[in-house]
């Protein structure tokens, strides 16, 4: 329903919990191929509340970074089988690792050096032997920019449930805004869209088409007698006779208020004309009860076929309009063409 996806809308909550959460549980990978360093690293991380991965070569710090994904990665710069810097420069290239904060921690300390890891891709950089204050620091830095990338992942991701949300919502009122409310059936703005693609079919595959408009007799009377809320059942259940006697691709739509027309889509004259028939006889064999007594339900239909010399769609609807008053006339529960 219409206020279940306005609801719905009203339910996206931004995430913050998870936000907070991620942070709270800090994933940092260490690669060194000295054990004593990571051996102190580890405490010393570890004891600042966050988890903490090793590897002792390059090539096991970039397979457990890619397997555990890692916000930070601090890495020694000389190790076997990969180094720090060619471990920079895989994770910077791919798309699952390329936000990942990385710190170089090495005892190389020139200028060239320095800039020569930035390069390749490092974010801070680290001079062994280093002091723990000035690495939590570092870290600390290193957070925050952490916390606002996955700031900016979470909004995203709620944006993007907002926008589908609101696709759904308003696919609803799309729907809503074609669709009769009391029968369900495609109401006149559905029909009159419907027109237009069918006589842009029929004149561009010069392929039949026609349409019955009709009209319940004397529903006046129907209402006068049984009541409004009566009529409006009568409406229902006449709707639900023409759509089940139409043919698949007929479009059966209520125009007005005991007004339908359906439009026949690769249909000539006579073959609407028989359509026509079927429904006036459903109608009419239609029995509808109330409080032990029989309600009789009958309707007139003019039909009308698509000729190229007409303008439009709405030419062919005047010209059924035209044919069911003159059923009317004629005494009605009848089909004119
Ligand atoms: P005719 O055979 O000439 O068509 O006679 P009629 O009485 O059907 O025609 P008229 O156009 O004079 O009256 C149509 C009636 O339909 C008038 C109106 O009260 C009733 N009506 C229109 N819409 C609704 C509706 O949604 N529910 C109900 N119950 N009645 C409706
Ligand atoms: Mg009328
Ligand atoms: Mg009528
Ligand atoms: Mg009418």
């Amino acid at each position: 329903t219409l206020s279940g996806s306005t609801d719905a809308v009203n339910g996206a909550v931004p995430p913050t919990d998870r936000r907070t959460e991620a942070i709270d549980t800090i994933k940092i990978l260490i690669a060194d191929d000295d054990p004593l360093t990571l051996f102190i690293l580890r405490r010393l991380l570890e004891q600042s509340g966050k988890t903490i991965l090793t590897a002792e070569h390059g090539e096991q710090a970039l397979a457990l970074t890619l397997q555990h994904q890692p916000q930070m990665v601090i890495t020694d710069w000389r190790m076997p089988e990969l180094s720090g810097i060619e471990l920079c420069k895989i994770l910077r290239d791919t798309d699952s690792t390329r936000h990942i904060y990385i710190i170089m921690l090495t005892g190389r300390e020139s200028e060239e050096e320095l800039l020569e890891a930035f390069a390749a891709g490092a974010d801070d950089y680290i001079v062994k032997p280093f002091k723990p204050k000035v690495l939590h620091a570092r870290i600390r830095g290193g957070e925050r920019l952490i916390r606002s990338h996955q700031t900016i992942i979470a909004d995203r991701e709620t944006i993007r449930s907002y926008v589908d949300r609101l696709a759904a919502a308003n696919h609803t009122l799309q729907d809503l805004a074609m669709t009769d409310v009391l029968t369900g059936l495609p109401n006149r703005r559905s029909a009159l869209s419907r027109l237009k693609e069918v006589v842009a079919e029929a004149r561009r595959h010069h392929s039949p088409l026609s349409c019955i408009m009709l009209d319940i007799d004397h529903f006046k009377k129907i209402n006068d007698r049984w009541g409004h809320d009566i009529g409006d059942r009568v409406l229902k259940q006449i709707a639900d006779v023409l759509s089940s006697s139409a043919r698949g691709y007929d479009l059966v739509s209520r125009i007005g208020g005991e007004e339908f027309l359906v439009i026949c889509a690769h249909s000539n004259l006579d073959e609407s004309r028989q359509l026509a028939e079927r429904l006036r006889q459903a109608a009419a064999n239609t029995v509808i009860s109330h409080n032990e007594e029989t309600i009789a339900i009958t309707i007139s239909c003019g039909v009308a076929t698509w000729d190229e010399t007409m303008v439009d769609g709405e030419d062919m609807t005047t010209a059924a309009d035209q044919a069911l008053y003159q059923a009317k006339r004629r005494g009605r529960n009848r089909v004119a063409v």
